[in-house]
């Protein structure tokens, strides 16, 4: 039975600042979510968005407030265990909301697989791999700093992918701060661009034919996610890949722009899909259309990072590897053991559920910095 559901902000610093163009972060809120049920078994979700309510339409306190005013009370009494259900049921009932819902999903995954002995990947299908690439954003907004970030990861093994974040500065100068990066770089390592929808279709006509003549491997968003027979223009144009992120909200835009041959790759997103499973189904009309993926992110921390992990270690494509970089972005892990980095990748825990434990003290630390005054209790599950 669901018995409680508690929604906690958490404010964690970032690493330097992180520019794209709709927003710098200096440090991101992560949405806790924890599901408490009659059995004793505890389950943890989170949403993270980008800049307030600069990158979509739910911000952090929306999330909190929406949960705790307008889902929460949908769900307690229900069984814990049929989680169908518990989200056919906000589905039916609660409009939008897709990162909210897919912080609750992402709870009720976690005590799921806790309460039977198997990692979340089971209950979606089933893991195919038990690590993938993980790339890293270099968005200092500074070409020399951004090269010496990206020496040093390449060093300790930590990223050989990196996305650079450009849109917000004009064309000329962003295609040099590109390019000067991928000629420091190298042959060997990927680098892509994230535009955050930032460009006119003609713009990104003259953006992309000189990316792809530098050897860039992927544009994602180019234009406004609304902006559709743009991007399947520009898909058809040129050979350098096209990623579609801000223009996925979930299956139904998935087999839009699948229809309308959009994109060559999709960046599957478990909170924009508004959960695990509708990222499963995002995932599989992309495979159906031949269309390539990419796991990524909205820079969560350890809880939504270790669920996404979960959900793309079941893909048997990833052609393009993933971002799950979010906890490294971070000066603090919220986590009792942190995520298993290593040779350029993530390894997938193959622990109950999402594989993790909180920090209940630095969780109520933070909590303590936003003028909370209570805390939240440590439960053992
Ligand atoms: C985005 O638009 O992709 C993911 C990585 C990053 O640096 O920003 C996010 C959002
Ligand atoms: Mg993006």
């Amino acid at each position: 039975m669901i018995k409680k559901i508690e929604t906690i902000l958490v404010d964690i610093p970032t690493i330097r600042p992180h520019k794209l163009s709709v927003a710098t972060m200096n440090t991101q809120t992560l949405v806790l979510v924890r599901i408490i049920c009659g059995d004793g078994i505890v389950g943890w979700g989170e949403a993270t968005t980008i800049g307030g309510l600069n990158y979509g339409e739910e911000s952090p306190q929306s999330i909190k407030i929406n949960i705790d005013t307008h889902i929460a009370p949908l769900l307690i009494g229900m069984r814990a265990n049929e989680i169908g259900k518990a989200m056919s049921k906000i589905r039916k009932i609660v409009q939008g909301n897709r990162f909210a819902k897919c912080a609750i999903e992402t709870a009720l995954l976690d005590a799921q697989g806790k309460r039977l002995g198997i990692p979340v990947s089971e209950l979606l299908g089933g893991r195919v791999r038990d690590s993938f690439p993980v790339a890293w954003t270099l968005a200092s907004g500074d070409t020399s700093k951004d090269i010496a970030e990206a020496e040093a990861m390449i060093e300790k093994k930590r990223h050989n992918i990196f996305k650079l974040k450009i849109g917000v500065k004009p064309l000329d100068v962003d295609i040099k701060h590109v390019l000067e990066i991928k000629k420091a770089l190298g042959e060997k390592i990927s680098v892509r661009v994230d535009v955050n929808q930032a460009w006119t279709e003609l713009q990104a006509v003259e953006g992309m034919a000189a990316l792809e003549a530098g050897g860039i491997d992927l544009v994602e968003q180019p234009v406004k996610a609304e902006h559709r027979d743009s991007m399947g223009r520009l898909a058809q144009r040129f050979a350098i890949a096209v990623m579609a992120d801000e223009a996925l909200h979930g299956p139904l835009d998935a087999y839009q722009i699948a229809h309308q041959s959009a994109a060559d790759v999709f960046a599957v997103k478990i909170t924009q899909s508004g959960g695990l499973f509708p990222a499963k189904q995002v995932a599989t009309i992309a495979q159906m259309a031949g269309i390539g993926l990419y796991g990524g992110t909205m820079l969560e921390g350890g809880v939504g990072t270790a669920a996404s992990a979960q959900l793309f270690a079941t893909f048997n494509d990833l052609s393009y590897g993933t971002e799950l970089f979010g906890p490294l972005l971070l000066t603090e892990e919220i986590l009792t053991e942190s995520l298993a980095y290593r040779d350029f990748g993530l390894n997938v825990s193959n622990k109950p559920g999402l594989g993790i434990d909180l920090d209940i003290d630095k969780i109520n630390f933070f909590r303590r910095a936003q003028g909370f005054t209570d805390t939240i209790e440590a439960i053992s599950a």
